[in-house]
């Protein structure tokens, strides 16, 4: 199996997490090659990082080529090589899809000033972005997480959202109180603060 991706991108984090995590589980074996925004406008449809590779043998040794282009699918396929549960509720998938609407406006508002040196009160919709990320954060404020790991999909997902806002200095999460609780809980987990983007990246 191969995985392509940044060490910065909270989505790349996420499977990092999941093949750490597998790993612990038994022997899956995973190259990670550090990819780059040039290689990855070649590399993926998408022109975005993470993408996966992978062969798998059937009964009559047949291979079957596996390529994933999206975080999501990549988890999928990773819990299940894992023989872990990807989403074990509704609620916790909600989660997950809401943290990537909000990621997707955050890293969007982030490429956008980075590259062109646009901000968000250049235009409406920008401006609609931007609200996205900070009612979202109240939103997701409104419930209680796990202290410690074991951590869900969708918890996983915020957490490597937060992490990634406040690396980036995107978001503020001062008085979120449940938020800073959860960030505070993942980053004691070994798996999740190895994966931690490198400081100065
Ligand atoms: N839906 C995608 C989003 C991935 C994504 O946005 N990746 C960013 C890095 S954090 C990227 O590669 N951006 C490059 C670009 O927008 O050209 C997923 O979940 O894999």
């Amino acid at each position: 199996m191969k995985l392509f991706g940044s060490y910065t991108s909270p989505f790349v984090r996420h499977c990092r997490i999941a093949l750490l995590e597998g790993q612990a589980q038994g022997t899956l074996e995973c190259e990670f090659i550090e990819t780059d925004i040039v290689s990855s406008g070649k590399l993926s449809p998408t022109k975005k990082v993470p993408f996966l590779t992978d062969t798998l043998y059937d009964e009559k040794n047949k291979a079957e080529e596996v390529e994933l282009t999206d975080s999501a699918s990549i988890l999928m396929y990773i819990r299940e090589q894992s023989g872990l549960t990807f989403f074990s509720s509704a609620n916790d998938y909600n989660l997950f899809c809401n943290v990537n609407t909000v990621l997707d406006a955050a890293v969007n508002l982030f490429f956008l000033e980075l590259k062109d040196n646009i901000l968000p009160t250049e235009g409406s919709y920008l401006e609609r972005h931007s609200e996205r990320v900070l009612s979202a954060l109240q939103y997701f404020n409104q419930q209680e997480y796990p202290t410690q790991a074991p951590f869900s999909d969708g918890e996983l997902r915020l957490a490597c959202f937060l992490d990634w806002g406040l690396f980036r200095k995107r978001i503020n999460i001062d008085g979120l109180d449940n938020l800073q609780a959860l960030l505070k809980a993942a980053r004691s987990y070994d798996i999740f603060a190895q994966t931690a983007p490198p400081e100065g990246a």
